[in-house]
């Protein structure tokens, strides 16, 4: 271990370290703060709405492991149903009745699934999901819309946002051309330029994939007439509709973003809250689709860990907390609360700035508008941003490392923690040139 110099904080000396042995620090990009600067933070423990770092600082946390942790940190339900599961084993590469009891409640609470698959992350479900699209229609491109990230799969990878976007790198080195042409990417909520790539080459599209609520830009919410023609020019040209909800599954209704717009889709992903905090993840969708996949079909996926019995265990557990009455009525309201708040905040003291919620995740953006694009995300002053997230930070409010990611609260967060989030950044925006 380490030895730890007292004259440099736990957070700088970990990372210091890190930084030898794992590329960049950390085992996710977002995570290094080059977006926005200075030393990531190493969690040591969390609990409800709150997160320690290395050097023992409480902070009140918004990004909540990127989403999953909707009941907030060690529930206590959720971490017994953990323990419990361990207890009887960690692992078996056999079919167990917990997985079932996911597919089943997967399927309860989402009507467009039928048959359901659990895998161990976001990418490894869009990448199924897309073979699957593939090898149903027998056709090669798909379409995908810059700014939305689906995972690291080579054919995703290719404008994405998230990681991607928040490096300026657009798209990643080592995608075959040949792979990445097979891709086409569209702007985001522009329905005209969708009905153009149709009407241009409606028979070659396998699949059109894309986050119904993109959280990956930073938030933007789609359009009526975008929703409706993903669904209708699907419908008229045979493309999979693929509705990736990894991060709005859970997140922004208990039938996710296809349940509070009404888009019906093909196929879709989950993952995040359907795990917890632990690798759950899941793809799935019409019946007719989903028998096309191994061991019934020819398409081809697999996976040592699917169906892992201790992460489902978390994301079943976590699953019942979320049923319970008015939990995403008490959800939209801590959100609703903090970003008109913040947004009140910032009127007052001239700083041009605004803020958007639906259920359970936020956006805030550092312009006088809301952004509706791609674009118009990208005109937002991520300078300001970042200043403001490392105020907040110094102040104990722990938001996402990145203008281009989403916040989410959790059933922990209270009324007061709302209040001193907001009581922080007015002292902040008091203060802003
Ligand atoms: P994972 O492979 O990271 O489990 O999931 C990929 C993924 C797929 N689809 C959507 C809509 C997603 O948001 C994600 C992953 N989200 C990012 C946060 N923006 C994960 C954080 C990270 O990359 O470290």
């Amino acid at each position: 271990m380490t030895l730890h110099n007292p004259l440099i904080s736990h957070n700088q000396s970990l990372f210091d370290a890190s930084l030898l042995r794992i590329p960049g620090g950390v085992n996710s990009p977002v995570r290094a703060f080059r977006s926005v600067g200075g030393t990531p933070l190493f969690l040591q423990r969390g609990r409800g709405a709150y997160v320690w770092d290395a050097d023992d600082k409480q902070y009140i946390d918004y990004v909540g492991s990127w989403g999953p942790m909707i009941a907030g940190h060690c529930h206590p339900e959720v971490v017994k149903a953990v323990q419990d599961a361990a207890a009887s084993g960690l692992g078996f590469g056999a079919p167990t009745a917990s997985e079932l009891e996911m597919a089943e409640l997967l399927c309860k609470l989402l009507p467009s699934l039928e048959m359901v698959r659990l895998v161990s992350s976001g990418t490894e479900a869009t990448m199924t999901a897309i073979r699957l699209a593939r090898g149903f229609t027998g056709r090669s491109r798909i379409v995908k819309f810059e700014g939305c990230y689906h995972g690291h799969s080579d054919g995703l990878l290719v404008k994405a946002g998230s990681g991607a976007l928040t490096f300026g790198q657009p798209s990643s080195s080592g995608v075959p051309a040949e792979i990445a042409a097979l891709t086409t990417v569209l702007d985001y909520n522009d329905a005209a330029s969708l009905e153009r790539a149709f009407s241009e080459a409606g028979d070659e599209i396998a699949a059109v994939i894309v986050e119904p609520v993109a959280g990956n830009m930073n938030l933007v919410t789609p359009k009526r007439e975008f929703l409706d023609a993903l669904r209708n020019l699907c419908t008229k040209y045979g493309a999979v509709l693929i509705l990736d909800e990894v991060m709005t599954g859970f997140r922004v209704s208990l039938q996710g973003a296809q349940g509070y717009y009404g888009i019906k889709p093909d196929l879709m992903t989950l993952g995040k809250v359907m795990g917890g905090g632990l690798p759950s993840d899941a793809f799935g969708g019409r019946r007719d689709i989903m028998q096309c996949l191994a061991p019934l079909g020819s398409v081809y996926q697999a996976g040592t860990l699917s169906g892992n019995p201790v992460a489902v265990a978390a994301g079943l557990a976590t699953l019942k907390l979320v049923q319970a009455e008015g939990f995403y009525e008490r959800l939209s309201q801590r959100a609703t609360q903090l970003t008109c708040g913040l947004t009140a905040s910032a009127a007052k003291h001239g700083v041009a700035f605004c803020a958007q919620s639906i259920g359970g995740m936020f956006g805030l953006y550092f312009s006088k508008t809301i952004p509706a694009s791609y674009t118009e995300v990208m005109s937002c002053d991520k300078e300001a941003f970042n200043r403001f997230f490392h105020a907040m930070l110094d102040a104990g409010v722990y938001l996402a490392p990145s203008a281009f990611e989403a916040g989410f609260v959790s059933s922990a967060h209270t009324e007061a923690d709302i209040d001193e989030t907001i009581a922080k950044a007015d002292t902040i925006f008091s203060g802003w040139k």
